[in-house]
Protein backbone atom coordinates (compact mmCIF):
# COMPACT_ATOMS: atom_id res chain seq x y z
CA UNK A 1 0.00 0.00 0.00
CA UNK A 2 1.42 3.46 -1.04
CA UNK A 3 2.33 5.95 1.41
CA UNK A 4 2.19 9.94 1.08
CA UNK A 5 3.87 12.10 3.30
CA UNK A 6 2.35 15.74 3.00
CA UNK A 7 3.54 18.44 4.64
CA UNK A 8 0.35 21.04 4.75
CA UNK A 9 0.70 24.19 4.45
CA UNK A 10 -1.88 27.02 4.66
CA UNK A 11 -0.20 29.92 3.12
CA UNK A 12 -3.04 32.34 4.01
CA UNK A 13 -2.65 34.26 7.57
CA UNK A 14 -4.93 32.22 9.22
CA UNK A 15 -7.16 33.65 12.25
CA UNK A 16 -7.20 30.30 14.67
CA UNK A 17 -10.90 31.30 16.89
CA UNK A 18 -10.83 29.36 19.90
CA UNK A 19 -14.44 27.63 20.96
CA UNK A 20 -15.15 28.80 24.21
CA UNK A 21 -16.94 27.01 26.77
CA UNK A 22 -16.03 23.57 27.92
CA UNK A 23 -13.85 21.17 25.95
CA UNK A 24 -11.12 22.36 28.23
CA UNK A 25 -9.67 24.90 25.60
CA UNK A 26 -6.36 26.37 26.66
CA UNK A 27 -8.71 29.62 27.10
CA UNK A 28 -5.93 32.10 25.16
CA UNK A 29 -7.21 33.83 22.05
CA UNK A 30 -4.87 33.26 19.17
CA UNK A 31 -4.04 36.50 17.51
CA UNK A 32 -4.46 36.16 13.41
CA UNK A 33 -1.71 34.51 12.76
CA UNK A 34 0.42 32.78 9.71
CA UNK A 35 -0.29 28.89 9.67
CA UNK A 36 3.19 27.26 10.11
CA UNK A 37 4.81 24.83 8.14
CA UNK A 38 4.14 21.41 9.00
CA UNK A 39 6.67 19.62 7.54
CA UNK A 40 9.44 17.78 9.76
CA UNK A 41 12.37 19.26 7.85
CA UNK A 42 10.93 22.69 6.61
CA UNK A 43 12.20 25.61 8.96
CA UNK A 44 9.35 27.95 9.66
CA UNK A 45 10.22 30.69 7.25
CA UNK A 46 9.99 28.13 4.06
CA UNK A 47 7.41 28.72 1.71
CA UNK A 48 4.78 26.33 1.16
CA UNK A 49 5.98 23.25 -0.32
CA UNK A 50 5.29 22.87 -3.99
CA UNK A 51 3.11 19.51 -3.72
CA UNK A 52 0.98 20.75 -0.77
CA UNK A 53 0.72 24.11 -2.29
CA UNK A 54 -0.69 22.53 -5.44
CA UNK A 55 -3.27 20.18 -3.83
CA UNK A 56 -4.75 23.42 -2.12
CA UNK A 57 -5.44 25.14 -5.48
CA UNK A 58 -5.90 21.67 -6.97
CA UNK A 59 -8.84 20.97 -4.80
CA UNK A 60 -10.38 24.60 -4.92
CA UNK A 61 -9.81 24.67 -8.84
CA UNK A 62 -11.66 21.42 -8.97
CA UNK A 63 -13.92 22.76 -6.38
CA UNK A 64 -14.68 25.71 -8.46
CA UNK A 65 -15.41 23.99 -11.18
CA UNK A 66 -17.98 22.18 -9.67
CA UNK A 67 -19.44 24.96 -8.26
CA UNK A 68 -19.53 26.24 -11.88
CA UNK A 69 -21.19 23.30 -13.04
CA UNK A 70 -23.68 23.47 -10.14
CA UNK A 71 -22.87 20.25 -9.08
CA UNK A 72 -22.11 20.87 -5.20
CA UNK A 73 -20.73 17.90 -3.47
CA UNK A 74 -22.23 16.55 -0.09
CA UNK A 75 -20.35 16.11 2.44
CA UNK A 76 -21.42 14.92 6.17
CA UNK A 77 -18.31 15.32 8.31
CA UNK A 78 -18.81 13.64 12.08
CA UNK A 79 -15.93 15.76 13.75
CA UNK A 80 -14.77 13.75 17.80
CA UNK A 81 -15.75 17.19 19.38
CA UNK A 82 -14.75 20.24 20.72
CA UNK A 83 -12.53 19.11 23.45
CA UNK A 84 -9.17 21.10 22.64
CA UNK A 85 -6.89 23.91 20.46
CA UNK A 86 -5.73 21.08 17.99
CA UNK A 87 -9.61 19.69 17.59
CA UNK A 88 -10.59 23.32 16.72
CA UNK A 89 -8.03 24.14 14.02
CA UNK A 90 -8.51 20.04 13.04
CA UNK A 91 -12.36 21.33 12.41
CA UNK A 92 -11.43 25.12 11.00
CA UNK A 93 -9.12 23.30 8.46
CA UNK A 94 -11.90 20.69 7.38
CA UNK A 95 -14.51 24.06 7.49
CA UNK A 96 -12.42 25.85 5.61
CA UNK A 97 -11.33 23.14 3.31
CA UNK A 98 -14.78 21.64 2.12
CA UNK A 99 -16.30 25.54 1.74
CA UNK A 100 -19.12 26.33 -0.84
CA UNK A 101 -16.65 28.06 -2.90
CA UNK A 102 -14.93 24.69 -3.31
CA UNK A 103 -18.18 23.25 -4.44
CA UNK A 104 -19.00 21.50 -1.34
CA UNK A 105 -22.21 21.19 0.40
CA UNK A 106 -20.67 20.23 4.30
CA UNK A 107 -22.78 18.95 7.30
CA UNK A 108 -20.99 19.15 10.26
CA UNK A 109 -21.50 17.36 13.40
CA UNK A 110 -19.54 17.91 16.40
CA UNK A 111 -20.23 14.45 18.52
CA UNK A 112 -18.64 15.89 21.75
CA UNK A 113 -16.75 13.08 22.67
CA UNK A 114 -19.37 10.59 22.61
CA UNK A 115 -19.33 7.50 20.38
CA UNK A 116 -22.60 6.71 20.11
CA UNK A 117 -23.59 10.49 19.13
CA UNK A 118 -20.72 9.61 16.65
CA UNK A 119 -22.10 6.62 14.68
CA UNK A 120 -25.27 8.40 14.90
CA UNK A 121 -24.40 11.28 12.94
CA UNK A 122 -23.21 8.78 10.18
CA UNK A 123 -26.34 7.05 10.10
CA UNK A 124 -27.93 10.19 9.81
CA UNK A 125 -25.40 11.00 7.05
CA UNK A 126 -26.87 7.63 4.84
CA UNK A 127 -30.56 8.51 5.52
CA UNK A 128 -29.75 11.97 3.84
CA UNK A 129 -27.74 10.26 1.08
CA UNK A 130 -24.50 12.86 1.33
CA UNK A 131 -21.95 12.43 -1.52
CA UNK A 132 -19.22 11.55 0.95
CA UNK A 133 -18.70 11.23 4.47
CA UNK A 134 -15.50 12.35 6.77
CA UNK A 135 -14.82 10.98 9.70
CA UNK A 136 -12.87 11.59 12.79
CA UNK A 137 -13.29 8.35 14.66
CA UNK A 138 -13.12 9.05 19.03
CA UNK A 139 -12.15 5.40 19.42
CA UNK A 140 -10.94 3.04 16.74
CA UNK A 141 -13.33 0.44 17.39
CA UNK A 142 -17.00 -0.25 16.55
CA UNK A 143 -16.90 0.83 13.21
CA UNK A 144 -17.32 -2.21 10.68
CA UNK A 145 -21.25 -2.48 11.15
CA UNK A 146 -21.84 1.22 10.39
CA UNK A 147 -18.94 1.15 7.49
CA UNK A 148 -20.63 -1.52 5.57
CA UNK A 149 -23.79 0.44 5.93
CA UNK A 150 -21.60 3.29 3.95
CA UNK A 151 -20.68 0.56 1.62
CA UNK A 152 -24.35 -0.95 0.81
CA UNK A 153 -25.51 3.03 0.56
CA UNK A 154 -22.75 3.67 -1.69
CA UNK A 155 -20.84 6.03 0.34
CA UNK A 156 -17.26 6.36 0.07
CA UNK A 157 -15.92 7.18 3.51
CA UNK A 158 -12.65 9.16 4.02
CA UNK A 159 -11.18 8.48 7.86
CA UNK A 160 -8.65 11.79 9.22
CA UNK A 161 -6.68 12.28 11.95
CA UNK A 162 -7.75 9.07 14.66
CA UNK A 163 -7.70 5.78 13.20
CA UNK A 164 -10.57 2.85 12.85
CA UNK A 165 -8.67 -0.50 13.88
CA UNK A 166 -11.79 -3.02 13.11
CA UNK A 167 -12.08 -2.16 9.78
CA UNK A 168 -10.71 -1.43 6.39
CA UNK A 169 -14.18 -0.32 4.47
CA UNK A 170 -12.83 3.21 4.08
CA UNK A 171 -11.47 4.69 0.63
CA UNK A 172 -8.42 6.54 2.44
CA UNK A 173 -7.03 7.95 5.76
CA UNK A 174 -5.15 11.04 6.32
CA UNK A 175 -3.34 11.38 9.46
CA UNK A 176 -0.32 11.25 12.19
CA UNK A 177 1.95 7.86 12.83
CA UNK A 178 0.89 8.32 16.69
CA UNK A 179 3.15 5.74 17.76
CA UNK A 180 6.17 7.57 16.42
CA UNK A 181 4.77 10.92 18.68
CA UNK A 182 5.23 8.36 21.56
CA UNK A 183 8.60 6.68 20.38
CA UNK A 184 10.27 10.11 19.59
CA UNK A 185 9.25 11.37 22.90
CA UNK A 186 10.76 8.89 24.39
CA UNK A 187 13.92 9.13 22.42
CA UNK A 188 14.21 12.91 23.35
CA UNK A 189 14.17 12.20 27.13
CA UNK A 190 16.80 9.24 26.94
CA UNK A 191 19.06 11.84 25.30
CA UNK A 192 17.81 14.79 27.60
CA UNK A 193 17.68 12.90 30.73
CA UNK A 194 21.62 11.67 29.96
CA UNK A 195 22.50 15.56 28.85
CA UNK A 196 21.06 16.86 32.47
CA UNK A 197 22.87 14.00 34.22
CA UNK A 198 18.97 12.83 35.67
CA UNK A 199 20.08 8.98 36.67
CA UNK A 200 16.40 8.23 38.09
CA UNK A 201 13.46 9.08 35.38
CA UNK A 202 10.17 8.65 37.66
CA UNK A 203 7.54 9.55 35.59
CA UNK A 204 3.75 10.51 35.96
CA UNK A 205 1.76 10.26 32.42
CA UNK A 206 -1.34 12.02 31.92
CA UNK A 207 -3.13 10.13 28.45
CA UNK A 208 -5.75 10.98 26.40
CA UNK A 209 -8.94 9.64 25.69
CA UNK A 210 -9.23 5.90 26.58
CA UNK A 211 -9.15 4.05 23.21
CA UNK A 212 -8.53 6.77 20.88
CA UNK A 213 -5.69 6.16 18.61
CA UNK A 214 -3.74 9.05 19.20
CA UNK A 215 -3.65 7.80 22.81
CA UNK A 216 -2.89 3.94 22.05
CA UNK A 217 -0.20 5.22 19.65
CA UNK A 218 1.46 7.96 22.13
CA UNK A 219 1.26 5.26 25.12
CA UNK A 220 2.72 2.78 23.41
CA UNK A 221 5.46 4.07 21.54
CA UNK A 222 6.62 6.17 24.88
CA UNK A 223 6.16 2.73 26.90
CA UNK A 224 8.63 1.15 24.49
CA UNK A 225 11.27 3.42 26.24
CA UNK A 226 9.60 2.61 29.76
CA UNK A 227 10.59 -1.38 29.45
CA UNK A 228 14.04 -0.45 26.99
CA UNK A 229 15.39 1.77 29.57
CA UNK A 230 13.70 0.37 32.89
CA UNK A 231 12.39 3.87 33.47
CA UNK A 232 10.17 3.91 36.77
CA UNK A 233 6.62 4.88 35.47
CA UNK A 234 4.53 5.52 38.19
CA UNK A 235 0.99 5.94 36.96
CA UNK A 236 -0.57 6.51 33.87
CA UNK A 237 -4.27 8.07 34.05
CA UNK A 238 -6.89 9.76 31.19
CA UNK A 239 -6.81 13.41 31.38
CA UNK A 240 -9.43 13.02 27.97
CA UNK A 241 -7.37 15.08 26.10
CA UNK A 242 -9.10 18.44 27.84
CA UNK A 243 -7.68 20.95 30.65
CA UNK A 244 -9.97 20.45 33.38
CA UNK A 245 -8.84 16.83 32.88
CA UNK A 246 -5.39 17.49 33.01
CA UNK A 247 -5.72 19.68 35.77
CA UNK A 248 -7.65 16.74 37.85
CA UNK A 249 -5.33 14.19 37.34
CA UNK A 250 -2.23 15.93 38.27
CA UNK A 251 -3.72 16.97 41.46
CA UNK A 252 -4.40 13.81 42.54
CA UNK A 253 -1.10 13.09 41.31
CA UNK A 254 0.51 15.89 43.61
CA UNK A 255 -1.11 14.20 46.80
CA UNK A 256 -0.65 10.70 45.86
CA UNK A 257 3.35 10.82 44.18
CA UNK A 258 4.49 14.15 46.17
CA UNK A 259 8.14 14.50 46.07
CA UNK A 260 8.66 11.51 44.19
CA UNK A 261 8.51 12.56 40.56
CA UNK A 262 10.38 14.23 37.66
CA UNK A 263 9.14 13.77 34.61
CA UNK A 264 5.29 14.54 33.70
CA UNK A 265 3.84 13.73 30.07
CA UNK A 266 0.81 15.05 28.97
CA UNK A 267 -0.57 13.80 25.79
CA UNK A 268 -1.47 17.11 24.19
CA UNK A 269 -1.44 20.45 25.28
CA UNK A 270 -4.68 21.47 27.11
CA UNK A 271 -3.87 18.21 29.39
CA UNK A 272 -0.12 20.31 29.53
CA UNK A 273 -2.25 23.41 30.80
CA UNK A 274 -4.21 22.01 33.03
CA UNK A 275 -1.08 20.32 34.76
CA UNK A 276 0.91 23.16 35.18
CA UNK A 277 -2.38 24.58 37.10
CA UNK A 278 -2.05 21.90 39.10
CA UNK A 279 1.54 21.79 40.06
CA UNK A 280 1.36 25.86 40.39
CA UNK A 281 -0.89 25.08 43.40
CA UNK A 282 1.40 22.56 44.64
CA UNK A 283 4.11 24.45 44.50
CA UNK A 284 5.53 22.05 42.18
CA UNK A 285 8.58 23.91 39.44
CA UNK A 286 8.66 22.15 35.82
CA UNK A 287 10.01 23.38 32.90
CA UNK A 288 13.41 24.18 32.29
CA UNK A 289 15.43 24.74 35.59
CA UNK A 290 12.73 23.02 37.16
CA UNK A 291 12.32 19.90 39.45
CA UNK A 292 9.85 18.37 36.74
CA UNK A 293 10.81 17.63 33.12
CA UNK A 294 7.33 18.34 31.12
CA UNK A 295 6.39 16.75 28.02
CA UNK A 296 3.80 17.41 25.87
CA UNK A 297 1.85 17.10 22.23
CA UNK A 298 0.10 18.70 19.74
CA UNK A 299 1.84 21.94 19.17
CA UNK A 300 -0.68 24.28 19.35
CA UNK A 301 -0.10 28.12 19.68
CA UNK A 302 -0.24 28.30 23.17
CA UNK A 303 1.40 24.96 23.72
CA UNK A 304 4.34 26.42 22.10
CA UNK A 305 3.99 29.67 23.59
CA UNK A 306 5.05 27.59 26.71
CA UNK A 307 7.62 26.03 25.15
CA UNK A 308 9.47 29.38 24.13
CA UNK A 309 8.86 30.63 27.72
CA UNK A 310 10.62 27.48 28.90
CA UNK A 311 6.97 25.47 30.72
CA UNK A 312 7.19 22.63 28.83
CA UNK A 313 10.24 20.88 27.57
CA UNK A 314 9.67 19.54 24.50
CA UNK A 315 6.48 19.59 22.42
CA UNK A 316 5.55 16.69 19.95
CA UNK A 317 3.70 17.89 17.37
CA UNK A 318 0.36 16.71 15.65
CA UNK A 319 -0.60 18.36 12.55
CA UNK A 320 -4.41 18.90 12.47
CA UNK A 321 -4.29 20.49 8.98
CA UNK A 322 -5.77 17.54 6.79
CA UNK A 323 -8.50 19.47 5.46
CA UNK A 324 -6.93 20.57 1.98
CA UNK A 325 -5.66 16.98 1.62
CA UNK A 326 -9.10 15.50 2.53
CA UNK A 327 -10.86 17.62 0.01
CA UNK A 328 -8.50 16.94 -2.70
CA UNK A 329 -9.23 13.09 -2.46
CA UNK A 330 -13.19 13.99 -2.35
CA UNK A 331 -12.20 15.91 -5.75
CA UNK A 332 -10.27 13.02 -7.35
CA UNK A 333 -12.23 10.54 -6.23
CA UNK A 334 -15.18 13.06 -7.46
CA UNK A 335 -13.50 13.09 -11.43
CA UNK A 336 -12.78 8.97 -10.85
CA UNK A 337 -8.74 8.89 -10.02
CA UNK A 338 -7.52 6.47 -7.79
CA UNK A 339 -6.45 7.92 -4.16
CA UNK A 340 -3.93 6.74 -1.76
CA UNK A 341 -5.09 4.40 1.19
CA UNK A 342 -2.96 6.45 3.63
CA UNK A 343 -1.47 10.01 3.74
CA UNK A 344 0.57 10.71 6.69
CA UNK A 345 1.66 14.06 7.82
CA UNK A 346 4.91 15.33 8.67
CA UNK A 347 5.27 16.88 11.73
CA UNK A 348 8.06 18.80 13.75
CA UNK A 349 9.43 18.04 17.14
CA UNK A 350 9.97 21.16 19.23
CA UNK A 351 12.07 22.08 22.36
CA UNK A 352 12.42 24.66 24.47
CA UNK A 353 16.72 24.78 24.77
CA UNK A 354 18.96 24.12 21.73
CA UNK A 355 21.60 21.56 23.49
CA UNK A 356 19.65 19.09 21.23
CA UNK A 357 19.79 19.09 17.74
CA UNK A 358 18.39 15.66 16.69
CA UNK A 359 17.28 12.50 17.84
CA UNK A 360 17.72 9.05 16.42
CA UNK A 361 14.97 6.68 17.00
CA UNK A 362 13.55 3.67 15.81
CA UNK A 363 10.09 4.66 14.31
CA UNK A 364 7.23 1.68 14.30
CA UNK A 365 7.64 1.04 10.71
CA UNK A 366 10.90 -0.64 12.19
CA UNK A 367 13.51 2.25 10.31
CA UNK A 368 16.07 4.09 12.01
CA UNK A 369 15.70 7.57 11.44
CA UNK A 370 17.31 10.63 12.45
CA UNK A 371 14.98 13.78 13.12
CA UNK A 372 15.62 17.42 13.70
CA UNK A 373 14.56 18.98 17.23
CA UNK A 374 13.49 22.51 16.44
CA UNK A 375 14.06 25.34 19.26
CA UNK A 376 11.10 27.17 19.35
CA UNK A 377 11.37 31.16 18.01
CA UNK A 378 8.89 33.72 18.51
CA UNK A 379 8.64 33.43 15.07
CA UNK A 380 7.43 29.78 15.10
CA UNK A 381 4.86 30.32 17.92
CA UNK A 382 3.47 33.39 15.93
CA UNK A 383 3.29 31.08 12.78
CA UNK A 384 1.60 27.85 14.30
CA UNK A 385 -2.02 26.84 14.08
C1 LIG B 1 -4.55 13.70 17.59
C2 LIG B 1 -5.92 14.16 17.99
C3 LIG B 1 -5.93 14.42 19.44
C4 LIG B 1 -5.06 15.61 19.82
C5 LIG B 1 -5.84 16.17 20.94
O1 LIG B 1 -4.53 13.47 16.26
O2 LIG B 1 -6.89 13.18 17.69
O3 LIG B 1 -7.25 14.73 19.84
O4 LIG B 1 -3.77 15.23 20.22
C6 LIG B 1 -7.24 16.04 20.40
O5 LIG B 1 -5.57 17.51 21.25
O6 LIG B 1 -8.16 16.20 21.42
ZN1 LIG C 1 -18.70 19.91 25.43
Amino acid sequence: MKRKVVSVLLSTAMAVTMLAGCGGNSGSSAAPSEAAPASEAAAPETAPSAEAAASEIASSEAGTEAAASGETISVGFAQVGHESDWRTAATKSVQDAFSAENGFDLQFVDCDNDSAAQLEAVRNFIQQDVDYIVIDPIVSTGWDTVLQECEDAGIPVIVIDRTIDDSDKYTAWVGSQFTNEGLAAGAWLKDYAAAKGMDELNILVISGTTGASAQLGRSNGFDEYVKAEGWNKLDEQTGDFTQEGGQEVMESYCKSYEGKFNVVVCQNDNEAFGAQQAMDAAGVSYGVGGDVVLISFDACTAGLQQVLDGKINADFQCNPLSGPDCASIVQKLQAGEEVEKETFMAEPWYVAESDLTSITYKNASGEEVTEDLIPVTQEIVDAAY
